[in-house]
């Protein structure tokens, strides 16, 4: 395979929640994680999940990145009580840097459909809410660029638009979004469709793109519906080109990472897989990730644990072209 699991998956349970009440009381789970470098230390904005079903943002530390502390803390986002209507949950944050600032981008379940909210931290105390839902739709899985490109900025996003048995809505397209403000959003185009029939029916964005030599390096996650009894969520990888990240360079025909380990299998939603956050560690003067370089993925394991597996930037670059 193309990852390698760490040893110590999974790598944070509900064990390694602390109760912060009222809020989180005995955690029934935490998974899905943005991750992000700072200051040589390895942050993980965790979904932690209530045996009420509620969701709370919660960080993990580490100096490794293998072993995580987490602060006994939710992390609030100031402003979203300013947004009207009611929000369920708040999940799904994959965390990008750009000019200088880390913008977490997140799901929120509302009345009306999912929407994609938008806030920026310096120190990950707090989140300051920047921009939330648009004029977009119901829609998931946005997922920030750190840079500026042709003077905008953008950001990948997937419309709900199928509806599977057991109410959960998805959707097979992802769409290259561009703003002037980081809060008003327009679809620019389509990037990639999904593949019926195959691992990657329904697709939509893992973390952050990170910038190659050879263009846009991207995981996504694909969910292959057809099977017998129920979903299967894994890994995938496209290249994007740099200029116009609707171009797609190449995509991998396989997945690169699929259910195999029980934490993967069984759990509160078996056969899933869903990546993050991605660390990788070596970059040029310009910004390009080396591709000797390793990469660490995070990723939810049966949307119960977190989960750890490692590979280089080449071995993905490859799988892009298989
Ligand atoms: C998706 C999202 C993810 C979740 C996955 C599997 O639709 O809700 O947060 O991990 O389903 O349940």
């Amino acid at each position: 395979m193309i990852f390698e699991r760490h040893a110590g998956n999974p790598i944070l349970m509900r064990e390694d929640i602390p109760d912060v009440p009222p809020a989180v009381i005995d955690a029934t789970s935490v998974f899905n994680p943005g991750a992000v470098k700072h200051d040589g230390r390895y942050l993980l904005l965790l979904r932690v999940q209530t045996r009420g079903r509620e969701t709370h943002m919660m960080l993990a530390e580490s100096s490794d990145g293998m072993r995580f502390d987490v602060r006994p803390r939710v992390i609030p986002v100031d402003g979203l009580e300013r947004v009207s209507g009611h929000i369920y949950h708040i999940y799904d944050p994959r965390i990008t840097r750009l000019e200088g600032t880390f913008f977490v981008m997140f799901a929120a379940d509302t009345d009306k459909g999912c929407r994609i909210g938008l806030a920026r931290t310096d120190d990950f105390e707090r989140l300051e809410l920047v921009g939330f839902g648009d004029n977009c739709g119901d829609v998931r899985n946005g997922v920030l660029f750190p840079e500026r490109i042709g003077g905008r900025y953008l950001r990948l996003d997937r419309p709900n638009v199928r509806q599977l048995e057991g109410g959960v809505t998805t959707g097979d397209e992802i769409f290259l979004s561009e703003s002037e403000d980081l809060k008003s959003w327009r679809a620019l185009g389509s990037v990639m469709q999904g593949r019926p029939h195959y691992w990657d029916e329904m697709i939509g964005s893992g973390p952050p793109p990170v910038k190659t030599r050879e263009g846009w390096l991207h995981i996504y996650h694909g969910i292959a519906t057809h099977l017998m009894n129920g979903f299967v969520y894994q890994a995938g990888v496209v290249l994007l080109d740099l200029d116009d990240p609707t171009r797609v360079i190449a995509r991998g025909r396989d997945n690169i990472l699929e259910p195999r380990e029980s934490y993967e299998l069984i759990g509160q939603v078996p056969n899933v897989i869903f990546p993050g956050g991605m660390i990788v560690d070596d970059c040029d003067e310009d910004g390009f990730v080396l591709s000797g370089s390793r990469v660490l993925l995070y990723y939810g394991a049966a949307d119960t644990s977190v989960c750890l597996a490692t590979t280089t930037v080449a071995e993905l670059l490859n799988a892009c072209r298989v």
